[in-house]
Protein backbone atom coordinates (compact mmCIF):
# COMPACT_ATOMS: atom_id res chain seq x y z
CA UNK A 1 0.00 0.00 0.00
CA UNK A 2 1.48 3.63 -0.82
CA UNK A 3 1.27 6.24 1.62
CA UNK A 4 1.17 8.47 -1.10
CA UNK A 5 -2.30 7.07 -2.52
CA UNK A 6 -3.48 7.46 1.12
CA UNK A 7 -2.26 10.58 1.88
CA UNK A 8 -4.96 12.17 -0.23
CA UNK A 9 -7.52 10.04 1.45
CA UNK A 10 -9.58 11.49 4.30
CA UNK A 11 -11.67 8.83 6.90
CA UNK A 12 -14.55 11.28 8.32
CA UNK A 13 -17.29 10.12 10.53
CA UNK A 14 -20.39 11.76 11.34
CA UNK A 15 -21.83 10.15 14.32
CA UNK A 16 -25.45 11.16 15.67
CA UNK A 17 -27.33 9.94 18.93
CA UNK A 18 -30.78 7.85 18.68
CA UNK A 19 -33.93 9.80 19.77
CA UNK A 20 -31.13 11.32 22.27
CA UNK A 21 -33.76 13.21 25.05
CA UNK A 22 -35.14 9.74 25.17
CA UNK A 23 -32.00 8.16 25.72
CA UNK A 24 -30.55 10.72 28.72
CA UNK A 25 -34.12 10.77 30.20
CA UNK A 26 -34.50 7.22 30.04
CA UNK A 27 -30.97 7.06 31.90
CA UNK A 28 -32.30 9.33 34.51
CA UNK A 29 -35.14 7.17 34.77
CA UNK A 30 -33.03 4.64 35.54
CA UNK A 31 -31.34 6.37 38.20
CA UNK A 32 -34.32 7.77 40.17
CA UNK A 33 -35.77 4.11 40.20
CA UNK A 34 -32.58 2.28 41.38
CA UNK A 35 -32.44 5.20 44.06
CA UNK A 36 -36.45 3.85 44.55
CA UNK A 37 -37.59 7.55 43.86
CA UNK A 38 -40.11 6.32 41.55
CA UNK A 39 -41.44 3.26 40.40
CA UNK A 40 -39.57 1.38 37.65
CA UNK A 41 -42.27 0.81 34.69
CA UNK A 42 -41.20 3.24 32.15
CA UNK A 43 -37.09 3.14 32.97
CA UNK A 44 -37.86 -0.48 31.30
CA UNK A 45 -36.02 -0.20 27.53
CA UNK A 46 -38.94 -2.00 25.31
CA UNK A 47 -41.70 0.89 26.84
CA UNK A 48 -42.41 3.60 24.75
CA UNK A 49 -41.61 7.05 25.87
CA UNK A 50 -41.50 10.50 24.64
CA UNK A 51 -40.11 13.53 25.63
CA UNK A 52 -42.59 16.71 25.76
CA UNK A 53 -41.91 20.29 25.95
CA UNK A 54 -44.60 22.06 27.89
CA UNK A 55 -47.22 24.48 26.49
CA UNK A 56 -46.37 28.10 27.58
CA UNK A 57 -50.25 28.86 26.63
CA UNK A 58 -51.37 26.36 28.90
CA UNK A 59 -53.95 27.62 31.73
CA UNK A 60 -51.45 27.78 34.66
CA UNK A 61 -48.07 28.25 32.86
CA UNK A 62 -45.42 26.21 32.61
CA UNK A 63 -45.00 23.68 35.17
CA UNK A 64 -41.82 24.13 36.91
CA UNK A 65 -39.93 21.10 37.16
CA UNK A 66 -36.39 20.48 38.12
CA UNK A 67 -34.03 18.11 36.59
CA UNK A 68 -34.33 16.20 39.90
CA UNK A 69 -37.77 16.26 40.10
CA UNK A 70 -39.82 12.82 38.92
CA UNK A 71 -40.57 14.66 35.86
CA UNK A 72 -42.91 12.14 34.23
CA UNK A 73 -46.32 13.01 33.32
CA UNK A 74 -49.43 11.34 34.54
CA UNK A 75 -52.19 13.75 33.54
CA UNK A 76 -51.91 17.57 32.09
CA UNK A 77 -49.53 16.63 28.95
CA UNK A 78 -52.47 16.14 26.13
CA UNK A 79 -51.45 19.85 24.37
CA UNK A 80 -47.88 19.40 25.32
CA UNK A 81 -45.56 18.80 21.52
CA UNK A 82 -43.40 15.64 21.34
CA UNK A 83 -40.06 16.76 21.12
CA UNK A 84 -38.00 13.52 20.92
CA UNK A 85 -39.87 10.28 20.24
CA UNK A 86 -37.94 6.95 21.26
CA UNK A 87 -38.29 4.41 18.88
CA UNK A 88 -40.48 2.07 20.49
CA UNK A 89 -42.93 4.71 20.22
CA UNK A 90 -41.81 5.27 16.44
CA UNK A 91 -42.78 1.95 15.54
CA UNK A 92 -46.32 2.67 16.99
CA UNK A 93 -46.63 5.86 14.45
CA UNK A 94 -45.72 8.15 17.32
CA UNK A 95 -43.74 11.39 15.67
CA UNK A 96 -42.29 14.67 17.27
CA UNK A 97 -44.60 16.85 15.54
CA UNK A 98 -47.50 15.52 17.40
CA UNK A 99 -48.89 15.92 20.36
CA UNK A 100 -49.04 14.55 24.26
CA UNK A 101 -52.39 13.18 23.86
CA UNK A 102 -51.53 11.66 19.83
CA UNK A 103 -48.94 9.82 21.75
CA UNK A 104 -51.10 7.97 24.77
CA UNK A 105 -53.80 7.49 21.64
CA UNK A 106 -51.12 5.11 19.30
CA UNK A 107 -49.07 3.93 22.66
CA UNK A 108 -51.06 3.52 25.43
CA UNK A 109 -48.57 2.35 27.25
CA UNK A 110 -46.53 5.43 26.36
CA UNK A 111 -44.06 7.42 29.36
CA UNK A 112 -44.17 11.10 28.82
CA UNK A 113 -41.36 12.99 30.23
CA UNK A 114 -41.72 16.64 30.33
CA UNK A 115 -37.99 18.58 29.84
CA UNK A 116 -36.77 20.27 33.03
CA UNK A 117 -37.44 23.91 32.89
CA UNK A 118 -36.05 26.54 34.70
CA UNK A 119 -37.05 30.31 35.07
CA UNK A 120 -40.52 29.28 32.95
CA UNK A 121 -37.39 27.78 30.10
CA UNK A 122 -36.40 24.44 29.16
CA UNK A 123 -33.15 23.90 30.79
CA UNK A 124 -31.12 21.96 28.84
CA UNK A 125 -28.23 21.09 31.07
CA UNK A 126 -29.17 17.47 30.97
CA UNK A 127 -29.02 17.10 27.88
CA UNK A 128 -25.97 19.08 27.19
CA UNK A 129 -23.37 17.26 29.69
CA UNK A 130 -24.81 13.99 28.27
CA UNK A 131 -23.60 15.19 24.93
CA UNK A 132 -20.66 16.77 26.38
CA UNK A 133 -19.52 13.32 27.95
CA UNK A 134 -20.25 11.25 24.77
CA UNK A 135 -18.11 13.52 22.57
CA UNK A 136 -15.79 12.77 25.43
CA UNK A 137 -15.19 9.39 24.64
CA UNK A 138 -15.45 9.62 20.75
CA UNK A 139 -12.80 12.74 21.13
CA UNK A 140 -10.49 8.97 21.97
CA UNK A 141 -10.84 8.32 17.72
CA UNK A 142 -9.33 11.41 16.44
CA UNK A 143 -10.35 15.28 16.19
CA UNK A 144 -13.76 15.83 16.98
CA UNK A 145 -15.79 18.52 15.86
CA UNK A 146 -19.04 18.64 17.70
CA UNK A 147 -21.83 19.98 15.59
CA UNK A 148 -24.56 20.17 17.78
CA UNK A 149 -25.83 18.83 21.12
CA UNK A 150 -26.30 15.20 20.23
CA UNK A 151 -24.01 14.83 17.19
CA UNK A 152 -20.20 15.45 16.07
CA UNK A 153 -18.02 14.71 12.89
CA UNK A 154 -15.18 12.81 13.58
CA UNK A 155 -11.32 13.10 11.23
CA UNK A 156 -10.38 9.22 11.89
CA UNK A 157 -8.03 9.42 8.94
CA UNK A 158 -4.77 9.06 11.18
CA UNK A 159 -6.50 6.87 13.85
CA UNK A 160 -7.22 4.71 10.13
CA UNK A 161 -4.07 4.46 8.95
CA UNK A 162 -2.64 3.55 12.60
CA UNK A 163 -5.45 0.64 12.65
CA UNK A 164 -4.27 -0.58 9.17
CA UNK A 165 -0.71 -0.81 10.19
CA UNK A 166 -1.20 -2.28 13.63
CA UNK A 167 -3.75 -4.35 13.23
CA UNK A 168 -4.85 -8.01 11.30
CA UNK A 169 -7.27 -7.30 8.20
CA UNK A 170 -9.70 -9.87 9.58
CA UNK A 171 -9.41 -8.49 12.61
CA UNK A 172 -10.75 -4.93 11.26
CA UNK A 173 -13.27 -6.52 8.64
CA UNK A 174 -14.76 -8.23 11.78
CA UNK A 175 -16.20 -5.31 13.14
CA UNK A 176 -16.06 -3.19 10.21
CA UNK A 177 -18.79 -5.70 8.72
CA UNK A 178 -21.14 -4.89 10.75
CA UNK A 179 -22.11 -1.56 9.30
CA UNK A 180 -24.22 -1.21 6.45
CA UNK A 181 -22.53 -0.76 2.96
CA UNK A 182 -24.51 2.31 1.29
CA UNK A 183 -24.81 1.58 -2.78
CA UNK A 184 -22.67 -1.82 -2.27
CA UNK A 185 -25.40 -4.01 -4.66
CA UNK A 186 -24.55 -1.16 -7.51
CA UNK A 187 -20.92 -1.76 -6.46
CA UNK A 188 -20.59 -5.15 -6.25
CA UNK A 189 -23.26 -6.22 -9.03
CA UNK A 190 -23.95 -9.31 -6.52
CA UNK A 191 -27.11 -9.85 -5.02
CA UNK A 192 -25.94 -9.54 -1.44
CA UNK A 193 -25.35 -6.27 -1.40
CA UNK A 194 -23.89 -5.65 1.50
CA UNK A 195 -22.40 -8.74 2.34
CA UNK A 196 -20.83 -9.11 -0.95
CA UNK A 197 -19.21 -5.76 -0.16
CA UNK A 198 -17.52 -6.83 2.62
CA UNK A 199 -16.94 -10.57 1.54
CA UNK A 200 -14.33 -9.34 -1.15
CA UNK A 201 -11.53 -10.26 -1.40
CA UNK A 202 -8.77 -8.41 0.59
CA UNK A 203 -6.82 -7.75 -3.39
CA UNK A 204 -9.88 -6.47 -4.24
CA UNK A 205 -10.06 -3.81 -2.01
CA UNK A 206 -8.45 -0.19 -3.21
CA UNK A 207 -6.77 2.01 -0.70
CA UNK A 208 -9.64 4.39 0.11
CA UNK A 209 -12.20 1.27 0.77
CA UNK A 210 -9.42 -0.34 2.79
CA UNK A 211 -8.89 3.03 4.86
CA UNK A 212 -12.67 3.44 5.52
CA UNK A 213 -13.25 -0.09 6.46
CA UNK A 214 -10.12 0.84 9.54
CA UNK A 215 -12.57 3.92 10.00
CA UNK A 216 -15.55 1.35 10.08
CA UNK A 217 -13.36 -0.55 13.03
CA UNK A 218 -12.98 2.54 14.74
CA UNK A 219 -16.13 3.85 14.85
CA UNK A 220 -17.80 0.50 15.59
CA UNK A 221 -15.39 0.56 18.81
CA UNK A 222 -16.35 4.35 19.45
CA UNK A 223 -20.02 3.40 19.61
CA UNK A 224 -19.28 0.54 21.86
CA UNK A 225 -17.89 2.28 24.22
CA UNK A 226 -20.28 4.57 24.58
CA UNK A 227 -22.86 2.06 24.35
CA UNK A 228 -20.82 0.25 27.56
CA UNK A 229 -19.18 3.24 29.83
CA UNK A 230 -22.98 5.63 29.28
CA UNK A 231 -25.69 3.38 27.68
CA UNK A 232 -26.13 5.67 25.01
CA UNK A 233 -26.76 4.33 21.78
CA UNK A 234 -25.55 6.26 18.72
CA UNK A 235 -25.70 5.90 14.41
CA UNK A 236 -22.45 6.64 12.54
CA UNK A 237 -22.20 7.69 8.43
CA UNK A 238 -18.29 6.91 7.81
CA UNK A 239 -17.69 8.29 4.22
CA UNK A 240 -14.53 10.14 2.67
CA UNK A 241 -15.49 13.97 3.37
CA UNK A 242 -17.96 15.46 6.51
CA UNK A 243 -20.85 15.91 4.05
CA UNK A 244 -20.99 12.46 2.84
CA UNK A 245 -20.42 11.40 6.00
CA UNK A 246 -23.33 13.65 7.20
CA UNK A 247 -25.65 11.94 4.38
CA UNK A 248 -24.85 8.21 5.12
CA UNK A 249 -24.98 8.59 8.56
CA UNK A 250 -28.75 8.38 8.89
CA UNK A 251 -29.38 5.80 6.92
CA UNK A 252 -30.18 3.09 9.37
CA UNK A 253 -31.15 4.57 12.55
CA UNK A 254 -31.14 3.82 15.22
CA UNK A 255 -27.76 2.04 16.35
CA UNK A 256 -26.50 0.98 13.53
CA UNK A 257 -23.55 2.12 11.37
CA UNK A 258 -23.18 2.66 7.81
CA UNK A 259 -20.05 3.33 5.16
CA UNK A 260 -20.39 5.04 1.91
CA UNK A 261 -18.84 2.94 -0.85
CA UNK A 262 -17.29 5.72 -2.61
CA UNK A 263 -18.22 4.37 -6.32
CA UNK A 264 -21.90 5.19 -5.02
CA UNK A 265 -21.72 9.07 -4.58
CA UNK A 266 -22.59 9.71 -7.37
CA UNK A 267 -25.67 7.14 -7.26
CA UNK A 268 -26.76 8.96 -3.89
CA UNK A 269 -26.02 12.63 -4.49
CA UNK A 270 -28.17 12.01 -7.98
CA UNK A 271 -31.61 11.85 -7.18
CA UNK A 272 -30.75 13.99 -3.30
CA UNK A 273 -32.75 17.08 -3.15
CA UNK A 274 -30.59 20.58 -3.20
CA UNK A 275 -31.59 21.36 0.18
CA UNK A 276 -30.63 18.25 1.57
CA UNK A 277 -26.88 19.73 1.28
CA UNK A 278 -25.49 22.04 4.51
CA UNK A 279 -24.88 25.53 2.53
CA UNK A 280 -27.54 24.71 0.19
CA UNK A 281 -30.31 24.57 2.63
CA UNK A 282 -31.37 27.94 2.67
CA UNK A 283 -32.04 31.46 0.60
CA UNK A 284 -29.06 30.43 -1.01
CA UNK A 285 -30.20 26.95 -2.31
CA UNK A 286 -33.22 28.43 -2.96
CA UNK A 287 -32.16 31.35 -5.46
CA UNK A 288 -30.23 28.07 -7.52
CA UNK A 289 -32.55 26.26 -7.51
CA UNK A 290 -34.88 28.77 -9.37
CA UNK A 291 -32.56 30.14 -11.24
CA UNK A 292 -31.45 26.92 -12.82
CA UNK A 293 -34.47 25.69 -12.81
CA UNK A 294 -33.16 22.43 -10.89
CA UNK A 295 -34.26 20.35 -7.79
CA UNK A 296 -31.33 17.74 -7.15
CA UNK A 297 -27.57 17.69 -6.88
CA UNK A 298 -27.40 15.49 -9.69
CA UNK A 299 -28.99 17.81 -12.18
CA UNK A 300 -27.11 20.71 -10.40
CA UNK A 301 -23.47 18.35 -11.08
CA UNK A 302 -25.24 18.34 -15.09
CA UNK A 303 -25.35 21.69 -15.19
CA UNK A 304 -22.15 23.66 -17.21
CA UNK A 305 -20.00 25.79 -14.82
CA UNK A 306 -20.68 28.88 -16.64
CA UNK A 307 -24.26 28.67 -16.14
CA UNK A 308 -23.16 28.10 -12.78
CA UNK A 309 -20.95 31.44 -12.60
CA UNK A 310 -23.70 33.35 -14.09
CA UNK A 311 -26.01 32.37 -11.19
CA UNK A 312 -24.07 32.98 -8.09
CA UNK A 313 -20.82 34.28 -9.37
CA UNK A 314 -17.16 32.39 -9.80
CA UNK A 315 -15.88 31.83 -6.20
CA UNK A 316 -19.46 30.04 -5.43
CA UNK A 317 -19.89 28.63 -8.51
CA UNK A 318 -16.26 26.47 -7.53
CA UNK A 319 -17.82 25.73 -4.44
CA UNK A 320 -21.50 24.04 -5.72
CA UNK A 321 -19.72 22.31 -8.44
CA UNK A 322 -17.53 20.76 -5.86
CA UNK A 323 -20.09 19.97 -3.90
CA UNK A 324 -22.43 18.14 -6.18
CA UNK A 325 -19.74 15.94 -7.47
CA UNK A 326 -19.52 14.87 -3.96
CA UNK A 327 -16.56 16.68 -2.95
CA UNK A 328 -15.92 18.49 0.29
CA UNK A 329 -12.45 19.49 1.75
CA UNK A 330 -13.76 21.27 4.77
CA UNK A 331 -11.64 20.09 7.34
CA UNK A 332 -12.56 18.53 10.57
CA UNK A 333 -11.88 21.33 13.33
CA UNK A 334 -11.90 21.04 16.57
CA UNK A 335 -13.55 24.19 18.06
CA UNK A 336 -10.81 25.91 20.20
CA UNK A 337 -11.13 26.76 23.57
CA UNK A 338 -10.91 30.65 24.16
CA UNK A 339 -8.09 31.38 27.16
CA UNK A 340 -9.90 33.98 28.14
CA UNK A 341 -13.65 35.64 27.60
CA UNK A 342 -14.49 39.24 28.07
CA UNK A 343 -16.20 42.50 27.36
CA UNK A 344 -15.34 45.63 27.28
CA UNK A 345 -16.24 49.92 26.53
CA UNK A 346 -14.97 52.83 25.06
CA UNK A 347 -15.87 56.01 26.66
CA UNK A 348 -14.61 59.03 24.31
CA UNK A 349 -14.55 62.55 25.12
CA UNK A 350 -17.22 63.95 27.17
CA UNK A 351 -18.44 60.51 27.68
CA UNK A 352 -15.07 59.08 29.55
CA UNK A 353 -15.79 58.21 33.61
CA UNK A 354 -14.87 60.46 36.05
CA UNK A 355 -17.10 59.05 38.98
CA UNK A 356 -17.08 55.94 41.34
CA UNK A 357 -21.12 56.24 40.91
CA UNK A 358 -20.93 56.14 36.83
CA UNK A 359 -17.52 53.15 36.98
CA UNK A 360 -20.29 51.46 39.09
CA UNK A 361 -23.01 51.39 36.71
CA UNK A 362 -20.65 50.52 33.48
CA UNK A 363 -19.06 47.40 36.06
CA UNK A 364 -22.51 46.40 36.73
CA UNK A 365 -23.23 45.98 33.23
CA UNK A 366 -20.07 44.54 31.51
CA UNK A 367 -20.13 41.91 34.31
CA UNK A 368 -23.51 41.13 34.03
CA UNK A 369 -22.71 40.07 30.28
CA UNK A 370 -19.37 38.70 31.56
CA UNK A 371 -21.37 36.26 33.68
CA UNK A 372 -23.70 35.54 30.90
CA UNK A 373 -20.43 34.56 28.88
CA UNK A 374 -19.15 32.38 31.59
CA UNK A 375 -22.37 30.26 31.90
CA UNK A 376 -22.43 29.81 28.20
CA UNK A 377 -18.62 28.87 28.33
CA UNK A 378 -18.81 26.42 31.35
CA UNK A 379 -21.93 24.85 29.28
CA UNK A 380 -19.48 24.49 26.44
CA UNK A 381 -16.70 23.44 27.83
CA UNK A 382 -17.44 22.08 31.59
CA UNK A 383 -14.99 24.59 33.09
CA UNK A 384 -14.81 27.58 35.09
CA UNK A 385 -12.63 30.57 35.55
CA UNK A 386 -10.93 31.77 38.65
CA UNK A 387 -8.89 34.93 37.76
CA UNK A 388 -10.80 38.18 37.48
CA UNK A 389 -9.31 40.82 35.04
CA UNK A 390 -10.27 44.66 34.68
CA UNK A 391 -8.71 46.65 32.09
CA UNK A 392 -8.74 50.70 31.94
CA UNK A 393 -7.60 53.06 29.59
CA UNK A 394 -7.18 56.45 31.08
CA UNK A 395 -5.10 59.60 30.11
CA UNK A 396 -3.96 59.55 33.45
CA UNK A 397 -2.41 56.33 33.86
CA UNK A 398 1.44 56.70 33.90
CA UNK A 399 1.97 52.84 35.09
CA UNK A 400 2.31 52.02 31.33
CA UNK A 401 2.96 54.35 28.18
CA UNK A 402 0.11 53.23 26.59
CA UNK A 403 -2.57 54.27 29.20
CA UNK A 404 -3.42 50.83 29.83
CA UNK A 405 -3.41 49.22 32.80
CA UNK A 406 -4.80 46.09 34.41
CA UNK A 407 -6.12 44.99 37.89
CA UNK A 408 -6.83 41.14 38.72
CA UNK A 409 -8.24 39.52 41.84
CA UNK A 410 -9.64 35.78 42.19
CA UNK A 411 -12.95 35.25 40.63
CA UNK A 412 -15.89 34.64 42.52
CA UNK A 413 -18.89 33.22 40.10
CA UNK A 414 -22.06 34.84 40.10
CA UNK A 415 -22.67 38.82 37.98
CA UNK A 416 -22.71 40.59 41.47
CA UNK A 417 -19.83 38.96 43.11
CA UNK A 418 -17.73 40.26 39.67
CA UNK A 419 -19.30 43.83 40.02
CA UNK A 420 -18.58 43.97 43.51
CA UNK A 421 -14.89 43.01 42.94
CA UNK A 422 -14.44 44.49 39.95
CA UNK A 423 -15.44 47.99 41.53
CA UNK A 424 -13.00 47.33 44.24
CA UNK A 425 -10.05 47.04 41.81
CA UNK A 426 -11.52 50.20 40.32
CA UNK A 427 -11.50 51.81 43.99
CA UNK A 428 -8.40 50.85 44.34
CA UNK A 429 -7.05 52.16 40.97
CA UNK A 430 -8.45 55.42 41.79
CA UNK A 431 -7.58 56.44 45.54
CA UNK A 432 -4.99 58.66 45.72
CA UNK A 433 -5.69 59.80 42.13
CA UNK A 434 -7.06 63.60 42.56
CA UNK A 435 -8.66 63.26 39.56
CA UNK A 436 -9.51 60.70 36.98
CA UNK A 437 -10.90 59.82 34.07
CA UNK A 438 -11.36 56.67 32.04
CA UNK A 439 -12.08 56.24 28.19
CA UNK A 440 -12.17 52.66 28.19
CA UNK A 441 -12.48 49.56 30.47
CA UNK A 442 -12.93 45.77 30.06
CA UNK A 443 -13.47 42.60 32.51
CA UNK A 444 -12.46 39.49 31.40
CA UNK A 445 -12.63 36.02 33.24
CA UNK A 446 -9.04 33.45 32.27
CA UNK A 447 -7.52 31.07 34.41
CA UNK A 448 -9.72 28.09 34.00
CA UNK A 449 -10.12 25.17 36.05
CA UNK A 450 -11.46 22.02 33.90
CA UNK A 451 -14.35 19.81 35.44
CA UNK A 452 -13.69 17.39 32.38
CA UNK A 453 -13.55 13.65 32.84
CA UNK A 454 -10.31 11.88 32.18
CA UNK A 455 -10.66 10.55 28.62
CA UNK A 456 -7.96 8.09 27.14
CA UNK A 457 -6.25 7.15 24.07
CA UNK A 458 -7.75 5.30 20.79
CA UNK A 459 -5.11 2.62 20.50
CA UNK A 460 -5.36 1.83 24.97
CA UNK A 461 -9.17 2.27 24.17
CA UNK A 462 -9.09 -0.99 21.80
CA UNK A 463 -6.80 -2.77 23.62
CA UNK A 464 -9.02 -2.39 27.02
CA UNK A 465 -12.14 -2.20 25.87
CA UNK A 466 -14.15 -2.52 28.47
CA UNK A 467 -12.12 -2.44 31.22
CA UNK A 468 -12.17 1.34 31.44
CA UNK A 469 -16.07 0.96 31.37
CA UNK A 470 -16.79 1.38 35.03
CA UNK A 471 -14.06 4.11 35.28
CA UNK A 472 -15.13 6.81 37.93
CA UNK A 473 -15.57 10.43 37.21
CA UNK A 474 -12.96 12.45 38.56
CA UNK A 475 -12.05 16.10 38.54
CA UNK A 476 -9.13 17.14 37.00
CA UNK A 477 -7.49 20.66 38.20
CA UNK A 478 -5.28 21.32 35.41
CA UNK A 479 -5.79 25.19 34.64
CA UNK A 480 -6.47 25.62 30.91
CA UNK A 481 -4.59 28.80 30.79
CA UNK A 482 -0.99 29.49 32.38
CA UNK A 483 -1.36 32.38 35.25
CA UNK A 484 -0.81 35.79 33.34
CA UNK A 485 2.40 37.40 34.31
CA UNK A 486 1.90 41.03 36.06
CA UNK A 487 4.85 42.82 34.86
CA UNK A 488 3.56 42.83 31.18
CA UNK A 489 0.35 43.98 29.68
CA UNK A 490 -1.81 41.46 29.63
CA UNK A 491 -2.77 40.42 25.93
CA UNK A 492 -5.91 38.06 26.90
CA UNK A 493 -7.45 41.57 28.30
CA UNK A 494 -5.81 43.93 25.44
CA UNK A 495 -7.93 41.38 22.51
CA UNK A 496 -11.14 42.14 24.40
CA UNK A 497 -10.87 45.42 24.47
CA UNK A 498 -12.95 47.32 21.88
CA UNK A 499 -11.17 47.74 18.47
CA UNK A 500 -10.60 51.40 18.93
CA UNK A 501 -8.67 51.49 22.26
CA UNK A 502 -6.25 48.49 21.15
CA UNK A 503 -5.72 50.62 18.00
CA UNK A 504 -4.46 53.57 20.79
CA UNK A 505 -2.66 50.83 22.81
CA UNK A 506 -1.00 49.35 19.90
CA UNK A 507 0.17 52.93 18.53
CA UNK A 508 1.49 54.45 21.73
CA UNK A 509 3.75 51.27 22.01
CA UNK A 510 5.09 51.68 18.24
CA UNK A 511 3.71 48.40 17.32
CA UNK A 512 1.64 49.72 14.67
CA UNK A 513 2.16 47.42 11.39
CA UNK A 514 3.10 50.36 9.02
CA UNK A 515 1.53 47.77 6.17
CA UNK A 516 4.11 48.89 3.38
CA UNK A 517 7.40 49.37 5.28
CA UNK A 518 6.70 46.28 7.11
CA UNK A 519 7.06 48.11 10.34
CA UNK A 520 6.60 45.82 13.49
CA UNK A 521 10.07 46.14 15.44
CA UNK A 522 9.45 44.82 18.85
CA UNK A 523 9.29 40.74 18.53
CA UNK A 524 7.80 40.79 22.13
CA UNK A 525 4.75 38.20 23.05
CA UNK A 526 2.92 40.81 22.64
CA UNK A 527 3.49 41.58 18.40
CA UNK A 528 3.38 38.23 17.99
CA UNK A 529 -0.10 38.20 19.27
CA UNK A 530 -1.04 41.48 16.82
CA UNK A 531 0.76 39.96 13.93
CA UNK A 532 -1.01 36.55 14.45
CA UNK A 533 -4.22 38.31 14.27
CA UNK A 534 -3.80 40.00 10.80
P1 LIG B 1 -32.33 14.99 16.51
O1 LIG B 1 -30.94 14.44 16.43
O2 LIG B 1 -32.86 15.71 15.34
O3 LIG B 1 -33.38 13.83 16.81
P2 LIG B 1 -33.33 12.66 17.86
O4 LIG B 1 -31.97 12.49 18.43
O5 LIG B 1 -34.44 12.85 18.84
O6 LIG B 1 -33.73 11.41 16.97
P3 LIG B 1 -32.86 10.68 15.84
O7 LIG B 1 -32.65 9.29 16.34
O8 LIG B 1 -33.71 10.70 14.64
O9 LIG B 1 -31.59 11.43 15.68
O10 LIG B 1 -32.41 15.97 17.74
C1 LIG B 1 -31.68 15.77 18.93
C2 LIG B 1 -32.48 16.28 20.12
O11 LIG B 1 -32.72 17.65 19.97
C3 LIG B 1 -33.82 15.61 20.25
O12 LIG B 1 -33.74 14.40 20.99
C4 LIG B 1 -34.64 16.67 20.91
C5 LIG B 1 -34.01 17.97 20.49
N1 LIG B 1 -34.84 18.63 19.46
C6 LIG B 1 -35.74 19.61 19.84
O13 LIG B 1 -35.84 19.95 21.02
N2 LIG B 1 -36.54 20.20 18.89
C7 LIG B 1 -36.46 19.87 17.57
O14 LIG B 1 -37.20 20.41 16.73
C8 LIG B 1 -35.51 18.86 17.18
C9 LIG B 1 -35.37 18.46 15.74
C10 LIG B 1 -34.73 18.28 18.15
CA1 LIG C 1 -30.13 12.40 17.11
CA1 LIG D 1 -28.96 15.47 15.75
Amino acid sequence: MTTRAIATHRVVAHLDLDAFYCQVERRDLRAKTAAGRRDGRASAEDVPLVVVQYNPFERGGVRALAPDDDRELRDGFENHSLIAVSYEARARGVKRNMRGREARALAPACAVVQVPTRRSKADLTLYREAGREVAAVLARGGTIERASIDEAYLDLTESAKKVLEETAWATILEKARTSHAAGASAVSGKGYASVAWWNRDESEWREEEKLLAAGAYICFNLRKACVDELGYTLSAGIALNKMLAKLTSGMNKPASQTVLCPDHTSTLLDELPIDRIRGLGAKFGRELADGLNVKTIGELARTPLRKLEEVCGEEKAQWVRKVSLGLDDDPVKAREMPKSIGTGKTFRGALAIRSIASAKHWLAELTAELNDRCEADEEEWNRVPKLLTLGLSSPDERETSSGHCSRRCPLRPGADEMAQDALTLLSKWASGRERWSITGMSVSASNFVSLEKDSGDVVEMFKNATKAAKAPASVSATPAASPIKADQIDKNVLAELPEAIQREIRASMGLLDKSTGGGVKRKNEITNYFSKKR
